[in-house]
């Protein structure tokens, strides 16, 4: 078929920074894994509003030059709804009669909110692989019974209400592992990053990658289990290097950040990707953004540096053991972390730390335990998180149960996402008392010396002057600035 004659199908990115949020600027990977399902069959579209930074203005102009049968919106976090939104309304004011799809994380998580919007026809939860082209093809052929039968999808009836068919499957149980296409992406706007802790040297171009979705785990307060089951899809290793090879070669890619739920999980897997980075001999630098550090030990973190790691961020959450077990259910032993900081020292890898503190269960005193912890160990960088109850989660399920949550508590409220901001009450802190410790124990930890404030500052690659802005920022409004 001559692709003028396929049916036009845009998919909208909408931009992080409408509603003045925290913008971000990561490559939109479900974006690349549409394209690759949907280029051949369909005449598709992407409309990256966040990467080219696009106003409500020119998103219409856009789609009415193109005037496409369907508009499909990606949905990230539940925290950027309001984008997600904000997209459709352009949507309808460009093409009135396209037919209208939101799928994502946001849909998949939060589907009774999302489905509350009129310029939304349909949310296709969970991943698309396997299922999206034949839902498509179901809509544009008016098979709209069929379409309402279709597992891992939602719409409204006609009473308004949300109706909801649960999946048959998750991401794990996929046969073929799409290869991420990124021909209809202009991949430079992504590939500098402003001020994170993903950031190399800035005008060196960074790429992200994810070689495997979903994470077999059951920590409280996370949505992986929601969005991608049990079962992590593990993309096959030739493909992930040929990605890397495709970065490096077309856009000189020399740094590159893992972003997989659960990179380690897999020992002889991980080890033959690195291996295979020495073999090629890669001249990469990477960081991992959240790894189990029960999967790690000498022999794989010398692996890692010989292959170019300069930085892994682990997942402590609290520096009370029963707090683990009991509370977070993360299979973590506090007593493995200080010999990892040692080695990761030893070796040259910067080790950043997360905690999550305010866990229903949880008591102040295990709560200054964190602290401790995190100070004692002498990560290069700790960050701190208040508990946030995802939708779907234990956690949430949780804090209902034993009406831990304000009495206006809403997924949608502007104020509810940031990590600095606590929502969770119980016989043991209020969000405020957490907001106060938090800003200032993160301070404290972080920067107590001027050695510390310079690795902080490298680490990020600013000044200590720039620095001490942030942190004064974050002290006085009790907020995140990193
Ligand atoms: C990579 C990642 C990031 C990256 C990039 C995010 C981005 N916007 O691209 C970074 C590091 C920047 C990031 C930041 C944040 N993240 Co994040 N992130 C992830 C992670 C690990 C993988 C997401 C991903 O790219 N997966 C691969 C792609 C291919 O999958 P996908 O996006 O789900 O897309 C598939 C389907 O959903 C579907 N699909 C997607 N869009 C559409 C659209 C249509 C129309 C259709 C039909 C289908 C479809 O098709 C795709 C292929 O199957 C997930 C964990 C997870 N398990 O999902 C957390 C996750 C999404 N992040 C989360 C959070 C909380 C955040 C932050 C708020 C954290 C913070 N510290 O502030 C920010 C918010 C950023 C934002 N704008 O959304 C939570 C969200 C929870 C929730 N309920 O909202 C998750 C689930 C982590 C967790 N385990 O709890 N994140
Ligand atoms: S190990 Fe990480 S990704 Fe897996 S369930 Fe726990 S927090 Fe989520």
């Amino acid at each position: 078929m001559l692709q003028e004659n396929k049916p036009k199908i845009v998919l909208i990115i909408p931009n992080s920074k409408w509603f003045g949020k925290r913008p971000w600027k990561q490559m939109p990977y479900a974006a690349l894994i549409l394209t690759a399902l949907l280029k051949d069959e369909f005449s598709f579209h992407i409309l990256d509003a966040n990467g080219n930074n696009l106003d409500e203005q020119q998103c219409q102009e856009y789609l009415r030059q193109l005037a496409p049968e369907v508009v499909m919106v990606t949905g990230g976090s539940a925290e950027y709804h309001r984008q997600a939104h904000q997209a459709f309304v352009i949507a309808r004011a460009a093409c009135p009669n396209a037919i209208t799809i939101l799928g994502g994380v946001y849909p998949t998580t939060l589907p009774e909110e999302a489905i509350k919007d009129h310029n939304i026809d349909w949310l296709f939860m969970y991943h698309a692989e396997e299922r999206i082209n034949h839902f498509i093809r179901l809509l544009l052929a008016k098979e709209i019974e069929k379409a309402k039968a279709f597992s891992g999808i939602a719409y409204r009836d006609e009473a308004g209400n949300l109706v909801e068919n649960r999946p048959t499957c998750y991401i794990g149980q996929v046969k073929t592992m799409v290869q991420p296409d990124y021909s209809l992406i202009d991949l430079k706007p992504y590939l500098y990053q402003e001020s994170t802790d993903y950031q190399f040297n800035a005008d060196e171009p960074t790429a992200f990658i994810i070689t495997g979705y979903g994470c077999p785990y059951k920590c409280s307060f996370c949505a992986s289990r929601t969005i991608s089951g049990r079962v992590v899809a593990y993309r096959p290793l030739e493909d992930v290097l040929a990605e890397i090879e495709y970065l490096q070669r077309d856009y000189q890619v020399s740094n590159l950040v893992f972003l997989d739920d659960a990179l380690l999980m897999n020992r002889k897997r991980i080890t033959a990707l690195l291996q295979a980075f020495l073999d090629r001999q890669y001249r990469l630098s990477w960081k991992a953004a959240s790894v189990s550090a029960w999967h790690l030990d000498d022999e794989l973190l010398e692996l890692m540096k010989k292959t170019g790691c300069v930085q892994l961020t682990i997942s402590v959450e609290s520096g009370s053991q029963r707090v683990l077990n009991e509370v977070i259910l993360k299979p973590l032993k506090l007593e493995t972390i200080p010999p990892l900081v040692k080695k990761c020292r030893e070796l040259g890898i910067n080790l950043g730390a997360n905690f999550v503190i305010s866990n229903p269960g949880e008591t102040w005193e295990e709560i200054r335990q964190s602290f401790r912890f995190a100070e004692d160990c002498d990560f290069d960088v700790v960050h701190f998180h208040i508990a946030t109850p995802l939708p779907r989660t234990h956690l949430y399920k949780i804090c209902k149960e034993k009406n831990y949550l304000p009495a206006d508590f809403s997924f949608t409220d502007p104020q509810f996402f940031g990590y600095g901001v606590g929502h969770i009450t119980t016989e043991e802190f209020t969000p405020f008392e957490l907001a106060v410790v938090r800003a200032f124990e993160w301070d404290r930890i972080n920067f107590s010396s001027p050695e510390k404030q310079q690795r902080v500052a490298n680490l990020y690659q600013t000044t200590v002057e720039q620095l001490a802005e942030h942190r004064k920022q974050t002290r006085r409004k009790l907020g995140v600035h990193f």
